[in-house]
């Protein structure tokens, strides 16, 4: 009798056990993006005020600083949304969280495509002294996972102290993309070198690892370029610029935060600005893009700029656009028409071959290369092998990219085009990248996504409450394993509203999900 009343005991127990996870599961697992594998309990843990960062037993020596820094990050954000006045000293040691020991395998801090990103984080649910652990291949892993760390804090308005919840924590990540990217806009509005700081901030709070760069574009031509200094006449002002040391920074910042920055040149078609300084190369004066195909010193220019970019943009590929060639000035202009004549082209050919010339170019400075979609459905055939082709006309080149054995970024406009604004997030959220595609060995070549915020209405003062949080939507989408997605966008909807209240607490000025342009999902 006494038996069975224990065992009876034990299941209730065993049952509300059980019914606390799950019932909490949706209202209280908060992780954005969702990581791969998430185990978790009932108790609570308490942030020491001396919390510290431990790397007993790492291989690697943190010489530039970049886990320290990240540590330094990981407080000022757990800090940032309350005053901690409560005094922890009154809890149990076995309840106060020390910190956090940091073990990283490999001891070398070179960041590119591919970089492992993996990480395995535990917080117990007690000890002496009470250590959070972390493991990862690369600092870059570990960062991802002081993000995740980051946000299993909360701050309680009865104690006042910062509270680990519902440990013990197990947490298991990796991404299921590495390329997963933001494109920015300087050409149609600056962007003030601050701000471009701030937006990569934001981007490590996602797990967004690449900062597309569309530095200029026919409208201006910020960026300082010693090989040819009259290029950056074409800027819109004296002080709406940036020299070549402030790109260098940008890179420099992106990289301590494990972002990689993809610099494009849009050519031939977006670059009428770069005629402002040197006018040859326009077909003439009132004939003023694509960039002259017929002139050497088109070439000898691209050339400098990609020499100049290969100093200080030390990801593997570089963008060279491609995208909306209307050659009509190609066949207008006297002079080019002839040497079209000469060589045999026509104009399409002479996109083409302007393409390609382009490609050995910038194949000879070191990098690989990503093309907009519109070189592949021309002449895919004649494209480098090293070629990425980057989507972006709407849904379905994807297949055909990968079934041509090339490798693929997904940017459909429909979906995931941040200056949509009637856009909303669950269409952000539902938009698959390996739509159609089975084949494991093609869906390999699918290296990722982006979202891409053109910049022609935006600016200093909206470009953050743009970005987010559609772009949070579209981040779950590039890293959490696809099983694990949402089926329904709408799902998730608290858990993303959630993460878009942690981005204000943290300075961001993420929108709310619902508003103008922005759909809740209910309706
Ligand atoms: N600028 C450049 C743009 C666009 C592209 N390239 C663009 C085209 C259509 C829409 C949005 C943006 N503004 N250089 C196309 C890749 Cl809807």
């Amino acid at each position: 009798m006494m038996k069975l009343l224990f065992q009876w005991i034990f299941l209730g127990l065993v049952l509300q056990l059980v019914l606390v996870v799950s019932a909490s599961d949706f209202k209280r697992l908060n992780i954005w993006p969702m990581p791969q594998s998430v185990s978790y309990g009932h108790r609570t843990l308490y942030l020491s005020e001396d919390f510290e960062i431990s790397t007993e037993g790492s291989k690697y020596p943190d010489t530039s600083g970049i886990l320290k820094d990240g540590f330094s990050r990981l407080l000022a954000v757990v800090h940032a949304a309350h005053v901690t006045d409560g005094n922890v000293t009154h809890f149990p040691q076995s309840l106060l969280l020390k910190g956090i020991h940091v073990v990283i395998f490999l001891p070398n801090d070179e960041l590119q495509y591919g970089v492992d990103e993996s990480y395995k984080l535990s917080v117990p649910s007690g000890g002496n002294p009470v250590y959070a652990h972390l493991e990862a291949q690369t600092v870059y892993g570990a960062l991802h996972g002081l993000e995740t760390f980051s946000q299993l804090c909360h701050f309680n308005f009865t104690t006042r102290v910062i509270e680990v919840r519902q440990v013990p924590w197990s947490i298991i990540d990796q991404p299921r993309f590495s390329y997963r990217g933001l494109l920015i806009d300087t050409a149609r509005h600056y962007q003030p070198l601050q701000m471009i700081k701030k937006v990569i901030d934001s981007m490590a709070y996602a797990k967004l690892n690449v900062l597309h760069w569309h530095i200029v574009d026919s409208q201006s031509f910020p960026l300082e370029i010693p090989s040819y200094p009259k290029l950056w006449d074409g800027a819109y002002s004296i002080t709406e610029r940036y020299t070549l040391a402030d790109a260098a920074e940008i890179v420099s910042y992106a990289q301590r935060l494990g972002i990689n920055v993809l610099a494009e040149i849009d050519v031939p078609g977006h670059a009428l600005s770069w005629g402002t300084g040197y006018p040859s190369l326009w077909p003439s004066k009132d004939c003023q893009q694509p960039l002259d195909v017929s002139s050497e010193f088109t070439f000898k220019v691209i050339d400098g700029i990609l020499s100049d970019f290969s100093k200080v943009f030390k990801f593997k590929f570089v963008h060279l656009g491609g995208d909306e060639v209307n050659t009509s000035c190609w066949v207008l202009t006297p002079h080019v028409r002839n040497w079209l004549k000469k060589h045999g082209m026509n104009a399409s050919e002479a996109y083409q071959y302007f393409v390609l010339r382009t490609q050995k170019i910038a194949l000879s400075h070191g990098y690989e290369i990503v093309n907009w979609e519109e070189t592949f459905n021309n002449f895919g055939n004649k494209l480098s092998r090293k070629t990425v082709v980057h989507n972006w006309l709407g849904g379905g080149v994807a297949e055909r990219v990968v079934a041509a054995g090339l490798r693929c970024i997904v940017s459909n406009q429909d979906v995931w085009y941040l200056d949509h604004l009637d856009t909303t997030w669950p269409k952000f959220y539902a938009n698959e990248p390996l739509t159609n595609i089975t084949n494991p060995k093609q869906q390999e070549l699918v290296i990722g996504g982006e979202v891409c915020l053109w910049g022609e209405h935006i600016d200093g003062s909206d470009i953050e409450q743009t970005i987010w949080p559609r772009a949070a939507a579209a981040a779950e989408r590039l890293w959490t394993p696809y099983e694990k997605l949402a089926k329904d966008p709408r799902q998730v909807t608290g858990r993303l509203a959630h993460f878009r209240c942690l981005l204000n607490q943290r300075g961001v000025a993420a929108a709310p999900l619902a508003g103008p342009g922005r759909v809740a999902p209910e309706e």
